[in-house]
């Protein structure tokens, strides 16, 4: 029998997928994630027979509720489809496929627009933490168009301001998860952190490579990339994160120094592909290890004044904008980032 389902599908930041709310999936999360892997037309190389586009970036799902908690409007669940695998993952939250959710919110009814600019609360399920989203509403209703610009994406849209709080720790339960800010593991140099997203950020150079390649070439490099699969075991193990061989967990950030006059610069992978840009909480985390004084990023990163500091993590794509807040000791208290998003279709899949 053909089954359809509600959703509606929308770019936010530089990602995009399906956008459901929870009362039109299956509860049970065997009978949703069949459900989704058939949306995305998963396990397949071009997922041909779905919706998603081939990659991780365009094959991922925001499940959204209306919240029991005083102190949020609505829930939030990420879920990454993966692409080649008949797996759907909950292990890890996205701060791009965020950027839609309180759009969504409003467009469904859960949340009423008020004024010009509509604050939602956002309780990010995958992780326990939430996210403020400010979201352009003229006239009551969202309006998707503006000028804002984000790298990774073509053309202008509506400003969506992120603000995170209490990210440290997001998955591994404390910011550093070995205790240290550095750690020496396997004959390289590594900050493990977690500012949002568990990630190894790791000096490009010390494995042989500038930082500056195309993400096509770092992809097609077999070689690097095994072995960089074998050190995120490793580094997934001591995250406490267990055997991460199916999980998008810890992400391997290979640093270098800034090109463009940002703050240092990536190449992402996520963690079996390498990103054309950043994820959200990726670059948050990255730079949060960039304002410590003994790791990986020390002697590379160039930090800007202040107790709010703007830092450009630039990447392959030009550069995301992180606003790191931090008290007088130097501890980042809170974390933002600009966002933008787009509905694309609203309907049923079939
Ligand atoms: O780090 C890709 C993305 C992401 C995740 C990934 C993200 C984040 O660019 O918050 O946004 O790391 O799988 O959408």
């Amino acid at each position: 029998m053909t089954t359809a389902t509600r959703c509606m599908w929308m770019r936010g930041g530089t990602s995009k997928g399906g956008y459901f709310l929870g009362t039109d999936l299956p509860a049970n999360p065997a009978d949703r994630d069949t459900l989704l892997l058939r949306v995305m037309g998963s396990p397949d190389a071009r997922q041909i027979d779905g919706m998603g586009g081939g990659t991780p970036l365009t094959s991922k799902v925001a499940i959204v509720d209306r919240s029991v908690r005083a102190d949020v409007d609505i829930d939030y669940l990420f879920l990454q489809v993966f692409v080649d695998k008949a797996l759907v993952s909950d292990a890890q939250n996205c701060g791009n496929i965020l950027a839609g959710v309180g759009a969504f919110a409003i467009e469904r009814g859960l949340v009423t627009a008020n004024g010009s600019v509509t604050q939602v609360r956002i309780f990010m399920r995958n992780t326990g933490q939430i996210a403020v989203a400010s979201i352009a509403t003229p006239d009551g209703r969202v309006s998707y168009g503006g000028n804002t610009v984000i790298d990774g994406v073509p053309g202008t849209a509506a400003a969506v301001p992120l603000v995170f709080e209490d990210t440290a720790g997001s998955t591994c339960g404390t910011l550093l998860p070995s205790g240290n800010s550095s750690d020496r593991i396997s004959d390289l140099d590594v900050t493990l952190i977690d500012n949002g997203m568990p990630v190894v950020v790791m000096r490009a150079a010390d494995l042989g490579i500038s930082g500056y390649e195309a993400p096509a070439d770092l992809d097609a490099d077999v070689a690097l990339k095994e072995r960089l699969e074998v050190f995120r075991l490793t580094c997934g193990e001591r995250m406490g994160l267990g055997d991460v061989s199916s999980k998008s967990v810890p992400k391997m950030i290979l640093v270098a120094s800034p090109l463009a006059g940002g703050a240092f610069m990536t190449r992402s992978f996520i963690p079996h592909r390498c990103h054309d840009t950043i994820g959200v909480f990726a670059a948050i985390s990255a730079a949060t290890a960039a304002l410590l004084p003994d790791s990986v990023l020390a002697e590379i990163a160039v930090i800007p004044d202040g107790n709010d500091k703007t830092m450009l993590v630039e990447h392959p794509g030009g550069s995301t904008a992180c606003i790191l807040r931090t008290n007088a000791d130097g501890t980042v208290t809170g974390s933002g980032m600009l966002r933008t998003t787009r509905k694309l279709f609203d309907g049923e899949i079939f």
